[in-house]
Protein backbone atom coordinates (compact mmCIF):
# COMPACT_ATOMS: atom_id res chain seq x y z
CA UNK A 1 0.00 0.00 0.00
CA UNK A 2 1.45 3.39 -1.25
CA UNK A 3 0.40 6.16 1.61
CA UNK A 4 2.22 8.83 -0.54
CA UNK A 5 -0.33 11.04 -2.23
CA UNK A 6 2.26 11.98 -5.08
CA UNK A 7 -0.14 12.32 -8.43
CA UNK A 8 -3.33 13.06 -6.49
CA UNK A 9 -5.08 16.49 -6.33
CA UNK A 10 -6.82 17.69 -3.27
CA UNK A 11 -9.37 21.00 -2.65
CA UNK A 12 -8.60 23.25 0.10
CA UNK A 13 -11.42 25.55 1.06
CA UNK A 14 -11.42 27.84 3.58
CA UNK A 15 -7.42 29.53 4.16
CA UNK A 16 -7.68 32.81 5.40
CA UNK A 17 -3.99 33.15 6.95
CA UNK A 18 -1.33 31.25 7.78
CA UNK A 19 -3.32 30.46 11.28
CA UNK A 20 -5.83 28.36 9.10
CA UNK A 21 -6.81 25.20 10.23
CA UNK A 22 -7.18 24.49 6.23
CA UNK A 23 -3.47 25.98 5.84
CA UNK A 24 -2.30 23.35 8.26
CA UNK A 25 -4.29 20.98 6.33
CA UNK A 26 -2.44 21.86 2.92
CA UNK A 27 0.79 21.97 4.27
CA UNK A 28 0.57 17.85 5.21
CA UNK A 29 -1.18 17.00 2.37
CA UNK A 30 1.85 19.21 0.31
CA UNK A 31 4.18 17.37 2.48
CA UNK A 32 2.78 13.78 1.53
CA UNK A 33 3.91 14.93 -2.40
CA UNK A 34 -0.47 16.25 -3.10
CA UNK A 35 -1.30 18.57 -6.01
CA UNK A 36 -3.33 21.63 -4.20
CA UNK A 37 -6.28 23.28 -5.28
CA UNK A 38 -7.44 26.38 -3.11
CA UNK A 39 -10.85 28.01 -3.03
CA UNK A 40 -11.08 31.49 -1.30
CA UNK A 41 -14.46 33.39 -0.12
CA UNK A 42 -14.16 36.42 -2.28
CA UNK A 43 -10.97 38.36 -4.07
CA UNK A 44 -10.33 39.84 -0.82
CA UNK A 45 -8.57 37.23 0.01
CA UNK A 46 -7.08 36.08 -3.59
CA UNK A 47 -3.84 37.31 -2.59
CA UNK A 48 -2.86 36.34 0.51
CA UNK A 49 -3.75 32.70 -0.35
CA UNK A 50 -1.70 33.09 -3.36
CA UNK A 51 1.21 34.57 -1.25
CA UNK A 52 0.98 31.49 1.06
CA UNK A 53 0.69 28.88 -1.63
CA UNK A 54 3.83 30.21 -3.08
CA UNK A 55 6.30 29.18 -0.02
CA UNK A 56 5.10 25.75 -0.69
CA UNK A 57 7.99 24.07 -2.51
CA UNK A 58 7.90 22.73 -5.61
CA UNK A 59 3.66 23.16 -5.67
CA UNK A 60 1.76 24.35 -8.60
CA UNK A 61 -1.83 25.12 -6.88
CA UNK A 62 -4.51 26.34 -8.61
CA UNK A 63 -6.99 29.16 -6.86
CA UNK A 64 -10.74 29.93 -7.49
CA UNK A 65 -13.06 32.19 -5.71
CA UNK A 66 -15.82 30.45 -4.19
CA UNK A 67 -18.64 31.85 -1.88
CA UNK A 68 -20.36 28.64 -0.32
CA UNK A 69 -23.37 30.59 -0.01
CA UNK A 70 -23.66 30.97 -4.03
CA UNK A 71 -25.07 27.06 -5.50
CA UNK A 72 -24.16 28.54 -9.19
CA UNK A 73 -20.61 29.66 -7.75
CA UNK A 74 -20.40 26.60 -6.47
CA UNK A 75 -21.00 24.69 -9.69
CA UNK A 76 -18.95 27.19 -11.34
CA UNK A 77 -15.98 26.39 -9.10
CA UNK A 78 -16.38 22.41 -9.72
CA UNK A 79 -16.86 22.85 -13.48
CA UNK A 80 -13.99 24.95 -13.61
CA UNK A 81 -11.55 22.84 -11.69
CA UNK A 82 -12.95 19.67 -14.02
CA UNK A 83 -12.11 21.69 -16.94
CA UNK A 84 -8.38 22.60 -15.59
CA UNK A 85 -7.29 18.88 -13.94
CA UNK A 86 -10.22 16.62 -14.61
CA UNK A 87 -10.42 14.15 -11.88
CA UNK A 88 -9.51 15.08 -8.17
CA UNK A 89 -8.94 12.50 -4.86
CA UNK A 90 -10.36 14.32 -2.02
CA UNK A 91 -11.56 18.07 -0.38
CA UNK A 92 -11.16 19.91 3.21
CA UNK A 93 -13.76 21.39 3.96
CA UNK A 94 -12.66 24.09 6.47
CA UNK A 95 -15.70 26.92 6.48
CA UNK A 96 -18.11 28.36 9.15
CA UNK A 97 -19.97 31.77 9.79
CA UNK A 98 -21.78 32.78 12.34
CA UNK A 99 -22.84 36.63 13.32
CA UNK A 100 -20.75 37.91 16.19
CA UNK A 101 -24.00 38.89 18.34
CA UNK A 102 -25.17 35.23 18.28
CA UNK A 103 -21.73 33.60 19.74
CA UNK A 104 -22.20 35.13 23.18
CA UNK A 105 -25.10 35.96 25.90
CA UNK A 106 -27.94 32.77 25.94
CA UNK A 107 -29.04 30.54 22.32
CA UNK A 108 -32.20 31.40 23.37
CA UNK A 109 -31.74 35.12 21.88
CA UNK A 110 -31.00 33.57 18.83
CA UNK A 111 -32.73 35.36 15.95
CA UNK A 112 -34.21 33.11 12.66
CA UNK A 113 -31.49 34.99 10.55
CA UNK A 114 -28.25 34.25 12.84
CA UNK A 115 -29.85 30.79 13.06
CA UNK A 116 -29.91 30.15 9.38
CA UNK A 117 -26.62 32.25 8.37
CA UNK A 118 -25.20 30.20 10.87
CA UNK A 119 -26.29 26.41 8.81
CA UNK A 120 -26.39 27.85 5.62
CA UNK A 121 -22.54 28.54 5.64
CA UNK A 122 -20.93 25.96 8.17
CA UNK A 123 -23.42 23.20 7.69
CA UNK A 124 -25.61 23.29 4.47
CA UNK A 125 -22.52 24.34 2.24
CA UNK A 126 -20.80 20.75 3.18
CA UNK A 127 -24.12 19.20 0.58
CA UNK A 128 -23.46 21.67 -2.04
CA UNK A 129 -19.72 21.01 -2.39
CA UNK A 130 -19.91 17.38 -1.31
CA UNK A 131 -22.48 17.10 -4.57
CA UNK A 132 -20.21 19.36 -7.00
CA UNK A 133 -17.08 17.29 -5.67
CA UNK A 134 -18.24 14.21 -6.21
CA UNK A 135 -18.42 13.45 -9.74
CA UNK A 136 -14.70 14.55 -10.11
CA UNK A 137 -14.00 11.97 -8.22
CA UNK A 138 -13.45 9.32 -10.59
CA UNK A 139 -11.21 7.19 -8.91
CA UNK A 140 -13.18 7.24 -5.80
CA UNK A 141 -12.09 9.97 -2.58
CA UNK A 142 -12.03 11.54 0.84
CA UNK A 143 -14.13 14.48 2.03
CA UNK A 144 -12.79 15.83 6.06
CA UNK A 145 -15.14 18.37 7.66
CA UNK A 146 -13.75 20.93 10.54
CA UNK A 147 -16.35 20.10 13.94
CA UNK A 148 -15.72 20.88 17.61
CA UNK A 149 -17.43 19.29 20.62
CA UNK A 150 -19.78 22.29 20.77
CA UNK A 151 -22.18 20.43 18.50
CA UNK A 152 -21.69 17.26 20.75
CA UNK A 153 -22.78 19.02 24.23
CA UNK A 154 -23.00 22.38 25.35
CA UNK A 155 -20.42 24.74 25.66
CA UNK A 156 -20.49 28.01 27.23
CA UNK A 157 -20.92 31.38 24.32
CA UNK A 158 -20.41 28.87 20.89
CA UNK A 159 -24.43 28.52 21.16
CA UNK A 160 -26.27 28.85 17.49
CA UNK A 161 -22.82 27.71 15.79
CA UNK A 162 -23.16 24.39 18.17
CA UNK A 163 -26.69 23.95 16.52
CA UNK A 164 -24.65 24.48 13.36
CA UNK A 165 -22.03 21.96 14.00
CA UNK A 166 -24.45 19.21 15.23
CA UNK A 167 -25.75 19.84 11.97
CA UNK A 168 -22.77 19.32 9.92
CA UNK A 169 -22.20 15.80 12.07
CA UNK A 170 -25.62 14.64 10.80
CA UNK A 171 -24.50 15.89 7.48
CA UNK A 172 -21.31 14.03 7.18
CA UNK A 173 -23.14 11.45 8.60
CA UNK A 174 -25.95 11.05 5.51
CA UNK A 175 -22.98 12.16 3.46
CA UNK A 176 -21.15 9.40 4.11
CA UNK A 177 -24.16 6.69 3.25
CA UNK A 178 -25.04 8.39 -0.39
CA UNK A 179 -21.28 8.94 -1.38
CA UNK A 180 -19.81 5.36 -0.18
CA UNK A 181 -21.14 3.39 -3.21
CA UNK A 182 -18.80 5.81 -4.96
CA UNK A 183 -16.15 4.84 -3.25
CA UNK A 184 -15.76 8.36 -1.52
CA UNK A 185 -15.45 8.58 2.07
CA UNK A 186 -16.76 11.54 4.28
CA UNK A 187 -15.37 12.21 7.73
CA UNK A 188 -15.33 14.91 10.27
CA UNK A 189 -12.21 15.89 12.70
CA UNK A 190 -13.21 17.83 16.01
CA UNK A 191 -10.31 20.00 16.93
CA UNK A 192 -9.23 21.52 20.36
CA UNK A 193 -9.24 25.02 20.66
CA UNK A 194 -6.55 26.58 18.18
CA UNK A 195 -6.02 30.67 17.86
CA UNK A 196 -7.08 31.61 13.97
CA UNK A 197 -8.98 34.27 12.82
CA UNK A 198 -12.27 32.69 13.71
CA UNK A 199 -11.51 32.68 16.98
CA UNK A 200 -9.93 36.78 16.91
CA UNK A 201 -12.46 38.07 19.08
CA UNK A 202 -13.75 35.52 20.83
CA UNK A 203 -13.80 37.00 24.84
CA UNK A 204 -12.26 34.76 27.11
CA UNK A 205 -10.03 32.70 24.68
CA UNK A 206 -6.97 32.59 26.85
CA UNK A 207 -9.02 31.23 29.64
CA UNK A 208 -10.74 28.55 27.51
CA UNK A 209 -6.76 27.67 26.38
CA UNK A 210 -5.63 27.76 29.78
CA UNK A 211 -8.38 25.26 30.53
CA UNK A 212 -7.57 22.67 27.63
CA UNK A 213 -3.80 23.19 29.31
CA UNK A 214 -4.91 22.31 32.95
CA UNK A 215 -7.07 19.82 31.78
CA UNK A 216 -6.93 18.02 28.85
CA UNK A 217 -4.80 14.23 28.92
CA UNK A 218 -2.74 15.79 27.36
CA UNK A 219 -2.31 18.92 29.16
CA UNK A 220 -1.62 20.92 26.24
CA UNK A 221 -3.99 22.37 23.23
CA UNK A 222 -3.43 20.83 19.74
CA UNK A 223 -2.35 22.44 16.32
CA UNK A 224 -3.03 23.29 13.06
CA UNK A 225 0.05 20.72 12.29
CA UNK A 226 -1.72 18.13 14.25
CA UNK A 227 -5.29 18.46 12.73
CA UNK A 228 -3.44 18.43 9.16
CA UNK A 229 -1.66 15.22 9.43
CA UNK A 230 -5.47 13.58 10.89
CA UNK A 231 -6.50 15.52 7.60
CA UNK A 232 -3.70 13.78 5.50
CA UNK A 233 -4.60 10.47 7.22
CA UNK A 234 -8.26 10.88 6.56
CA UNK A 235 -7.46 11.53 2.70
CA UNK A 236 -5.27 9.23 2.34
CA UNK A 237 -5.50 5.23 1.79
CA UNK A 238 -4.52 4.65 5.42
CA UNK A 239 -7.78 5.47 6.30
CA UNK A 240 -9.78 3.38 3.47
CA UNK A 241 -11.91 1.29 5.79
CA UNK A 242 -12.99 4.39 8.10
CA UNK A 243 -15.98 6.78 6.83
CA UNK A 244 -19.24 8.62 8.65
CA UNK A 245 -16.51 8.99 11.35
CA UNK A 246 -15.39 12.02 13.76
CA UNK A 247 -12.28 11.82 15.25
CA UNK A 248 -11.15 14.27 17.95
CA UNK A 249 -7.70 15.63 17.80
CA UNK A 250 -8.14 17.69 20.93
CA UNK A 251 -5.58 16.27 23.06
CA UNK A 252 -8.49 13.91 24.45
CA UNK A 253 -10.27 16.78 26.29
CA UNK A 254 -13.73 15.23 25.29
CA UNK A 255 -12.91 12.07 26.86
CA UNK A 256 -13.81 14.36 30.29
CA UNK A 257 -16.93 14.42 32.12
P1 LIG B 1 -10.37 30.75 9.75
O1 LIG B 1 -10.96 32.07 10.09
O2 LIG B 1 -8.93 30.69 9.42
O3 LIG B 1 -11.20 30.07 8.58
C1 LIG B 1 -12.60 30.22 8.41
C2 LIG B 1 -12.84 30.20 6.92
O4 LIG B 1 -14.25 30.20 6.63
C3 LIG B 1 -12.25 31.42 6.24
O5 LIG B 1 -11.25 31.02 5.34
C4 LIG B 1 -13.45 32.00 5.49
O6 LIG B 1 -13.12 32.36 4.17
C5 LIG B 1 -14.36 30.81 5.37
N1 LIG B 1 -15.71 31.25 5.01
C6 LIG B 1 -16.60 31.96 5.76
N2 LIG B 1 -17.69 32.23 5.04
C7 LIG B 1 -17.50 31.69 3.80
C8 LIG B 1 -18.27 31.63 2.61
N3 LIG B 1 -19.49 32.18 2.51
N4 LIG B 1 -17.76 30.97 1.52
C9 LIG B 1 -16.55 30.40 1.59
N5 LIG B 1 -15.76 30.42 2.68
C10 LIG B 1 -16.23 31.07 3.78
O7 LIG B 1 -10.72 29.82 11.02
P2 LIG B 1 -10.45 28.30 11.40
O8 LIG B 1 -9.31 27.76 10.66
O9 LIG B 1 -10.47 28.29 12.87
O10 LIG B 1 -11.81 27.60 10.92
C11 LIG B 1 -11.87 26.50 10.00
C12 LIG B 1 -12.90 25.49 10.47
O11 LIG B 1 -12.43 24.88 11.67
C13 LIG B 1 -14.28 26.06 10.80
O12 LIG B 1 -15.27 25.14 10.36
C14 LIG B 1 -14.27 26.11 12.33
O13 LIG B 1 -15.58 26.05 12.87
C15 LIG B 1 -13.50 24.83 12.60
N6 LIG B 1 -12.97 24.70 13.96
C16 LIG B 1 -12.12 25.65 14.48
C17 LIG B 1 -11.63 25.53 15.76
C18 LIG B 1 -10.71 26.57 16.35
O14 LIG B 1 -10.49 26.54 17.57
N7 LIG B 1 -10.14 27.46 15.59
C19 LIG B 1 -12.00 24.37 16.62
C20 LIG B 1 -12.85 23.41 15.96
C21 LIG B 1 -13.32 23.60 14.69
P3 LIG B 1 -12.58 33.85 3.83
O15 LIG B 1 -11.44 34.07 4.74
O16 LIG B 1 -12.18 33.71 2.39
O17 LIG B 1 -13.74 34.74 4.10
C1 LIG C 1 -16.72 28.18 22.71
C2 LIG C 1 -15.96 28.78 21.81
C3 LIG C 1 -15.75 30.26 21.82
C4 LIG C 1 -16.98 31.08 21.36
C5 LIG C 1 -17.43 30.82 19.97
C6 LIG C 1 -16.69 30.94 18.85
C7 LIG C 1 -17.15 30.49 17.55
C8 LIG C 1 -16.44 30.57 16.45
C9 LIG C 1 -16.86 30.05 15.11
C10 LIG C 1 -17.31 31.03 14.06
C11 LIG C 1 -17.05 30.39 12.73
C12 LIG C 1 -16.59 32.37 14.19
C13 LIG C 1 -17.17 33.46 13.33
O1 LIG C 1 -18.06 33.24 12.53
C14 LIG C 1 -16.56 34.82 13.52
C15 LIG C 1 -17.27 35.92 12.71
O2 LIG C 1 -18.47 36.30 13.35
C16 LIG C 1 -16.36 37.16 12.63
N1 LIG C 1 -15.09 36.88 11.94
C17 LIG C 1 -14.92 37.01 10.61
O3 LIG C 1 -15.83 37.37 9.88
C18 LIG C 1 -13.56 36.65 10.04
C19 LIG C 1 -12.96 37.89 9.41
C20 LIG C 1 -13.73 35.49 9.06
C21 LIG C 1 -12.45 35.06 8.38
O4 LIG C 1 -14.23 34.41 9.82
C22 LIG C 1 -15.09 33.54 9.22
N2 LIG C 1 -15.46 32.50 9.99
O5 LIG C 1 -15.47 33.69 8.09
C23 LIG C 1 -15.37 28.00 20.67
C24 LIG C 1 -13.84 27.97 20.67
C25 LIG C 1 -13.32 27.39 21.97
C26 LIG C 1 -13.35 27.05 19.49
C27 LIG C 1 -13.65 27.61 18.10
C28 LIG C 1 -13.07 28.92 17.77
C29 LIG C 1 -14.44 26.87 17.28
C30 LIG C 1 -14.77 27.17 15.88
O6 LIG C 1 -15.71 26.55 15.35
O7 LIG C 1 -14.06 27.96 15.22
Amino acid sequence: MNFSLEGRTYVVMGVANKRSIAWGIARSLHHAGARLIFTYANERFEKPVKDLAATLEGQDALFYECDVTDDEAVKKTFTDIKNDVGTIHGLAHCIAFAKKEDLQGEFVDTSRDGFLTAQNISSYSLVTVAREAAPLMTEGGGIVTMTYLGGERVVQNYNVMGVAKASLDATMRYLANDLGKESIRVNAISAGPIRTLSAKGVGDFNSILQKIEADAPLRRTVTQEEVGDTAYYLLSDLSRGVTGEIIHVDSGYNILG
